[in-house]
């Protein structure tokens, strides 16, 4: 085989997905020690996590024991109920404290901050509550913009400043609007950051400050987005 045929087989497997991956093991019907232990390793190469794993094989190991799981077919849909149990359900965000609840968005550049901050907005307003976004990216151009067109979408109120003017000075005024008006949530959007650039991780903490002047136990959730390929890691 050449060496672009070779890149090629490499790269289709990466390519193939967590769920074709299960089922190619699962393909020869019969479930014995083998075809367990590749299980286990598609789900540690797939980011599952070592404990997750560790859980899900032992207890699919115990049901082949038991006679429970006796071929391919039950066996995936054993790892179906398993894996859907581990994820859990969502529940409605739970509001503490005096109003409004506030959620500051950290995570590096691009990482989707302001994307969420409109999916939890739609959300939130679903669940009844009302929403006001914070437009502190004043940083990124198009950035404010972008978040006015989220709160029109998702029905929440939005503060903004001018591109360019202080992100803590429109945190404060989002949240003194928030207050004056008895909104339940206020959402603060930041300029994406990397840990290591110092300036703007003091930029950070401004924000945090000149919130707690306005609102001394703000903010009341600290959202980090992270990118899900990262896979694990990331929480470390
Ligand atoms: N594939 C994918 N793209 C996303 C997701 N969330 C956001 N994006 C895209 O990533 C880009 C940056 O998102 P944005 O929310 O502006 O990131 P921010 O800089 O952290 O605020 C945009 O083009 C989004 O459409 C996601 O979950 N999946
Ligand atoms: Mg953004």
């Amino acid at each position: 085989m050449g060496l672009f045929d070779r890149l090629k087989e490499g790269l289709a497997k990466t390519r193939k997905g967590f769920i074709e991956k299960i089922e190619s093991v699962l393909m020869h019907g019969t479930i014995d020690e083998e075809v367990v232990n590749e299980l286990e390793e598609i789900l540690i190469t797939s980011d599952i996590g070592v404990y997750a794993t560790a859980e899900i094989v032992n207890s699919l190991k115990d049901k082949i024991k038991k006679g429970e799981v006796k071929d391919s077919v039950s066996a995936k849909e054993f790892l179906k109920k398993e894996m859907t149990a581990l994820l859990g359900s969502s529940s409605p965000v739970v509001l503490f404290g005096e109003k409004p609840f506030v959620i500051l968005t950290v995570g590096v550049n691009g990482v989707g901050k302001t994307t969420t901050i409109g999916k939890l907005a739609s959300r939130l307003r679903s669940e009844g509550h009302s929403v006001l976004l914070g437009a502190s990216d004043t940083f990124r151009a198009a950035a404010i913009e972008q978040l006015e067109i989220l709160a029109e979408r998702s029905g929440a109120s939005i503060v903004k400043h001018q591109s360019g003017s202080d992100p803590a000075a429109v945190a404060y005024d989002a949240i003194e609007s928030a207050k004056h008006k008895k909104i339940d949530i206020v959402i603060i959007d930041t300029a994406g950051r990397l840990h290591t650039k110092s300036p703007l991780m003091e930029e950070l903490k401004k924000v945090k400050r000149v919130v707690q002047k306005s609102l001394p136990h703000a903010p009341q959730e600290v959202l980090l987005v992270v990118d899900a390929t990262t896979g694990q890691n990331a929480l470390r």
